[in-house]
């Protein structure tokens, strides 16, 4: 089998829920020939992709797939590219609001994620549920962590990509059920 690191963040800007640890946390131990290894990161800069590094360190893991919320996105979203800036408009959970800076200084200006975004957009939708390409995973923590980790694997066999969720009905408008999201993310999962 092949294992698959798949994480989700904890509530962040005056939220109670995440839909992205709340959807991971849902998935099966596997998906097709995955194992899946569930992992929920803190919405911190720096913070969440050192906590990714530190159990894929371990768990060498073929795919490492992030899901994270973007609230008014009303499709699920696979991420193009991270691009290397920091900029944010509220804080995170410690606090830090960067602006202007780099993710990694002297990196390359953008990365493209690894997986196969077109297919796995094909596959949410053949499943009945909205999905599309996204071409921009924003400037917060979520492109931090998207970022770090193309860069960190860059050239190996490690391949690495991002999904934007909605909000759950709960959070507002527009949104997706949990159990939608979950098996939408199943269905881009299976084609990874
Ligand atoms: N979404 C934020 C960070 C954590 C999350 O779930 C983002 O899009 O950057």
């Amino acid at each position: 089998m092949r294992t698959l690191l798949l994480t989700g963040f904890d509530p962040f800007g005056g939220q109670s829920v995440n839909p992205s640890w709340e959807a991971v946390s849902l998935l099966p131990e596997e998906i097709g020939d995955f194992r899946l290894y569930k992992l929920m990161m803190p919405t911190v800069f720096g913070e969440a992709a050192r906590s990714v590094l530190s159990v894929a360190k371990e768990l060498k893991p073929d795919v490492i797939l992030s899901v994270g919320q973007a609230g008014g996105r009303n499709a699920i979203t696979p991420e193009r590219i991270g691009i290397n800036v920091r900029s944010a408009s509220i804080p995170d959970n410690v606090g830090n609001q960067p602006v202007q800076e780099p993710v990694i200084e002297g990196g390359p200006d953008g990365i493209f994620s690894t997986l196969p975004v077109a297919k796995m957009a094909e596959a949410v939708k053949a499943a009945g549920y909205p999905a599309a390409i996204s071409n921009t995973a924003g400037t917060f923590v979520c492109n931090d962590l998207l970022y770090t980790l193309l860069h960190h694997y860059r050239g190996t066999t490690t391949r690495v990509g991002f999904v934007h969720v909605p909000y759950l009905p709960e959070q507002g408008e527009p949104n997706l059920s949990l159990e939608d999201i979950g098996k939408a993310l199943a269905a881009a999962i299976s084609v990874l």
